[in-house]
């Protein structure tokens, strides 16, 4: 299993010219991208999963995350945190600038990725704009694994309906229950990030 010893916050990536500028110093890393709605807890997912506590910023006001956020785990991957995606309240100039950004990284800044994380509400379930960009990614022929999200927050007689939905709209795909309140799920990902290095 891949054993997290390491995770450093690397740099924040507006645009393509920052990306190249980054390429012109630093060696291309095997990398792991974490994408889905805003507020689904991608943020405090990767902080769960470094073990680290204040890695990304994570809170309660959506749309915190605007950028592509680059970390480097044991020195020798990248983990990427997308800005969410769907958030309402956002006008709709900064929702599509937000979302240009997150198309490009994925498909078009020349980024390989051995891994996609696209994480789901196992509360709320997929919604359509999860459904899009999950089509998106299949189209790319990008790995991907689901995660349902803050799984902690359903009692037990909710969980197996939960995963149901999650399933049926998402057939297909590893999904994994996922709480970043007490680590559920912290070992099936870990693993996945060891089998996805070879
Ligand atoms: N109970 C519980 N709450 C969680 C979990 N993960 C995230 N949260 C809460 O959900 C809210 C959003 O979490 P973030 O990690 O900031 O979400 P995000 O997807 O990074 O949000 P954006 O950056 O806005 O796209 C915060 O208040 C977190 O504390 C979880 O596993 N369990
Ligand atoms: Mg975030």
């Amino acid at each position: 299993m891949f054993a997290i010893e390491n995770a450093t916050f690397k740099t924040s990536l507006a645009s393509p010219a920052q990306l190249e500028q980054l390429r012109l110093t630093e060696p291309e890393l095997p990398q792991f991208a974490f994408i889905g709605r805003s507020n689904v807890g991608k943020s405090s997912f990767i902080n769960s999963v470094t073990a680290t506590k204040n890695l990304c910023r994570s809170g309660s006001t959506p749309g915190l995350t605007r950028t592509v956020n680059l970390f480097v785990i044991n020195r020798k991957i990248h983990f990427a945190d997308l800005p969410g995606y769907g958030y309402a309240k956002m006008s709709i100039p900064e929702r599509k600038k937000l979302e240009q950004i997150i198309f490009w990284y994925l498909g078009d800044s020349g980024t390989t990725f051995k891994q996609i994380f696209l994480l789901v509400d196992s509360k709320i379930g997929p919604q359509p704009s999860d459904l899009e960009v999950l089509n998106f990614l299949n189209q790319k022929g990008l790995p991907t694994t689901i995660i349902a999200t803050k799984i902690d927050r359903l009692r037990s007689s909710e969980r197996s309906h939960a995963i149901k939905k999650i399933t049926q709209a998402i057939p297909h795909h590893n999904i994994i229950p996922y709480s970043s309140e007490n680590g559920e799920g912290r070992s099936k990902v870990l693993e996945i990030l060891g089998q996805s290095l070879h």
